[in-house]
């Protein structure tokens, strides 16, 4: 039995394309957890922090009730549940807290190619598939659209095929599989990532100072993924040239380098990834010896 008022329960996706990725940010958070028997709940072992592992339809419901304190959804399920409640009179059903940078897809309309509607102008009357009803129908209501929006809870994909939608309205990721039937990729109306949520209840005194830990660790472990640590010799009076090269670089540390009175050696952080075309340009402003190396952790 878990002690709702001294840990904190998260809930991920059990199993699908965002449960390895989710994992892998509480691990890289410290969490050690083992899985219970019955496999839903992941017992914290060195945090008062448990996960609850269900289907991602189910996480913000989870996160708008207060079972969970935090969730991990995409932005995709996380707006349509999130407008399916307004529609009940809920308006603010839990605090997007962050984007979490993996899960990346869109919701597009599919055109099939054979068929004559080829644009969002050309809606007008049409009958769309979509698993996203209310961000679809939300998206029409914006563009003053009368269509007929048809749910399909699956295989959205093969809606126009067999007779039952002009049109859909699909994630889509790498687009082969609107291809294989045929169905031209359209306009997105949703750009969807990965998003940390919190329950809209205010989080008890006993948990506060675990959640916000957790909170910031996230945000570490987001910006050491890209960051670089750069170390570098260099004349001194390049310094501005090479500052100005390297993306979002803090300030520098400077140091002297023995036996040069005219070079130092340059370490910086980066937030960004560094290519080789950046190296090269470090290069010809007279840097050598260019050292970057991965983050492993950081805290601001
Ligand atoms: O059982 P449960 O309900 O938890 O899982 P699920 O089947 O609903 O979800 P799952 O694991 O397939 O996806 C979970 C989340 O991953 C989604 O809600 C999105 O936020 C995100 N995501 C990222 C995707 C895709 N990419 C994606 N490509 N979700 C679904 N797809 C579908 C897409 O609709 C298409 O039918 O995958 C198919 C292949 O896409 P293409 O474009 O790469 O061919
Ligand atoms: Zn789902």
């Amino acid at each position: 039995m878990i002690d709702k008022r001294t840990r904190i329960k998260i809930a991920i996706q059990k199993s699908g394309r965002l449960t390895d990725h989710s994992l892998d940010l509480l691990e890289r958070c410290g969490l050690k957890y083992t899985r219970g028997r019955d496999q839903l709940i992941g017992y914290g072992e060195n945090m008062p922090v448990d996960l609850l592992f269900v289907r991602d339809d189910d996480i913000p419901g989870l996160v708008r009730d207060d079972v969970c304190d935090l969730g991990i959804a995409g932005l995709n399920v996380i707006e349509e549940k999130r407008l399916e409640f307004v529609t009940e009179g809920i308006s603010d059903p839990y605090i997007e807290v962050c984007r979490l940078d993996y899960g990346h897809c869109r919701l597009a309309f599919g055109y099939p190619e054979t068929g004559s509607i080829q644009a969002i102008r050309s809606l007008e009357g049409s009958t769309i598939a979509t698993s996203y009803p209310f961000i679809l129908r939300d998206f029409l209501k914006q563009q003053n659209i009368a269509a007929d929006v048809i749910e399909f809870s699956g295989a959205v994909e093969i809606a126009p095929s067999l007779g039952r939608a002009d049109v859909i309205c699909d994630l889509v990721s790498t687009g082969t599989t609107m291809a294989a039937n045929k169905i031209r990729e359209g306009e997105t109306i949703l750009e969807s990532e990965c998003i940390l949520l919190k329950t809209p209840v205010a989080i008890s005194p006993e948990k506060t100072e675990w959640v916000d830990r957790l909170l910031q660790r996230i945000e570490g472990v987001m910006q050491v993924r890209e960051s670089k640590y750069i170390m570098m010799h260099a004349p001194k009076v390049a310094l501005p040239d090479i500052t100005a090269l390297l993306p979002g670089a803090e300030s520098p540390t400077v140091l002297p380098l023995e036996g040069f009175a005219d070079k130092v050696a340059i370490h910086v952080v980066c937030r960004e990834n560094i290519f080789w075309e950046t190296l090269e340009a470090l290069k010809d402003v007279g840097a050598s010896s260019i050292l970057v190396l991965p983050v492993e952790k950081m805290l601001a």
